[in-house]
């Protein structure tokens, strides 16, 4: 919940985009984009042999695992729905753990654990999704632009069981109260009214959002099966961190997503999903994100970083190559807590639109960096150094997709240099703790660094040779004391699996 553990901006509440963004959760047709006038940048992502990809559209979330199973509900407490919003449920006594009792427990075990405790009897499955660190390609997503992140270790899991009844019932670690809506009630929680918070406790709008969301997506066909009609408890665990630019809210969403895709029997792909997750994130909870978290979520794998075109939701995996290379990404969570539903990333989604606008273009994934000139002269100072941020860190993903295929991993180290500093300088997204922990990390002998996601707080990444991580950690552990900050959390990670049935 990197997006939702901060309350909304109300500043925002006379932003009219709430359509726009629900419209831009479907992708435009590949086919149209490339007939009208393709741009400089089009033209150098199909040099990349890069579109259109099949390979990573995904089976159905758990379609790999064993039969859903659709006889296990067990009516639960009273559980009746309230008829109005807000369905906070009695306390269910269960302590806040985010992190595993013990070594041996991952979010999976710990979510089964939990669900006994909670429910007195076993889940149907368990369904899990991981964070994500972006390598390259901050901002871009919304602007129908590129992006190349990684699933990481870190995950999500949600253990799930259908009931009798018609009541979604959720229960996590990170909060003491279960959270209850009747099937027949998310229609009247959400969508969020621009402006307001969310009907259910912030947490729940995550894992409701998508059950409305994904509700949606398949009722104009018709039940698709007996058990759409049925209510579900599930239980929530989790190992990614929140608020660190990790996307916790997108392995939220990838978890509940995929339990209800199993056991509802809706049969949606792992692209579908995203896009489900997307929604709920934009209109349940109210943060006007793009679709990258979601899309990497959902579709990373081991090894592989996941280039995709935000456009087309094309994705392709690109091996990333580091242990080749001799290298670890070491994340570098500066503890300064961010939330994407509040004003600067509405503000730059803002400038991004305007700037748009004013050189007469579908998305700034139309501008190319030979039109920044025009740009500079149409647009003010600061709508300008938006744009200039976003169309040259589109470039700078193509770049970076090249470079890792025909050098290899170490040879990317000035890319990410040039994005932490169209970041810093251009789009103003980062924060002084951000911006000392790449250069400590770079004085330190990194290959190259960035801060990662939306900025704001959030988490840096380094590059760094396997053998000098411990000096790397400790340049950056040093520089932050001396800046009187509080200490960064430091660990490596690599890309990792993304959404699947664990059991
Ligand atoms: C957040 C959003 F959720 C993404 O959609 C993306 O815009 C990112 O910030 C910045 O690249 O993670």
């Amino acid at each position: 919940m990197s997006d939702g553990s901060e309350p909304r901006d109300a500043t925002a509440a006379a932003d009219p985009r709430a359509a726009r963004v629900s419209d831009d959760s479907e992708p435009r047709d590949s086919a149209v984009a490339a007939e009208a006038n393709i741009p400089g940048i089009d033209r150098a992502r199909d040099d990349l042999g890069l579109r259109p990809s099949t390979t990573t559209n995904g089976p159905p979330a758990g379609a790999s695992a064993t039969d859903t199973d659709r006889t296990s509900g067990v009516a639960i407490g009273s559980a009746e729905p309230e008829t109005r919003r807000s369905r906070r449920s009695r306390s269910a006594s269960l302590t806040p753990n985010p992190t595993h009792e013990d070594d041996t427990m991952t979010a999976s075990t710990e979510a089964a654990d939990l669900f006994r405790r909670a429910t007195g009897r076993e889940p149907a499955g368990v369904w899990s999704a991981p964070g994500r660190v972006n390598l390259i390609g901050e901002h871009t997503d919304y602007n129908d632009g590129f992006v190349l992140p990684f699933a990481i270790s870190q995950r999500t899991a949600a253990a799930a069981a259908l009931r009798d009844d018609r009541v979604i019932r959720v229960t996590s670690t990170f909060s003491d109260e279960a959270v209850e809506a009747s099937i027949d009630e998310l229609e009247s929680l959400f969508p969020t009214p621009e402006g307001t918070t969310p009907a259910v406790a912030e947490w729940a709008a995550y894992p409701l959002g998508v059950a409305w969301a994904l509700r949606q997506a398949v009722a104009a066909d018709g039940a698709p099966s007996e058990a759409f009609e049925r209510g579900l408890d599930i239980v929530f665990a989790s190992d990614v961190p929140v608020g660190a630019g990790l996307s916790s809210s997108a392995a939220l969403e990838g978890a509940a997503a995929g339990a209800l895709n199993d056991l509802w029997s809706t049969g949606l792909d792992a692209k579908q999903l995203a896009r489900i997750g997307r929604r709920a994130e934009n209109e349940a909870v109210g943060a006007p994100t793009g679709v990258m978290d979601q899309m990497a979520s959902m579709l990373g794998a081991d090894d592989n970083a996941l280039f995709i075109d935000c456009r087309t939701l094309d994705a392709n995996l690109v091996p990333l190559g580091a242990a080749e290379a001799g290298l670890e990404v070491l994340v570098i969570d500066t503890l300064v807590k961010h939330a994407h539903s509040t004003g600067g990333y509405r503000d730059r989604r803002d400038a991004c639109e305007r700037g748009a606008a004013a050189l007469g273009a579908e998305a700034l994934r139309d501008v190319a960096v030979d039109d920044l000139a025009r740009a500079a002269e149409l647009l003010d100072d600061v709508t300008f150094r938006r744009v200039r941020h976003i169309v040259t860190e589109n470039q700078r993903v193509l770049d970076t997709v090249r470079t890792l295929r025909e050098h290899g991993a170490r040879a990317i180290g000035e890319l990410l240099l040039s994005s932490h500093a169209s970041m810093r300088d251009d789009f103003e997204i980062s924060v002084p703790e951000l911006d000392t922990a790449v250069e400590a990390a770079m004085a330190a002998g990194a290959v190259g660094a960035r801060m990662t996601g939306g900025g704001f707080g959030g988490a840096a990444i380094a590059l760094v040779d396997a053998a000098a991580i411990a000096r790397v950690t400790t340049a950056v552990e040093r520089a932050f004391a001396e800046a009187g900050f509080t200490a960064p959390r430091i660990f490596t990670v690599a890309p990792a699996a993304g959404a699947h049935r664990d059991a």
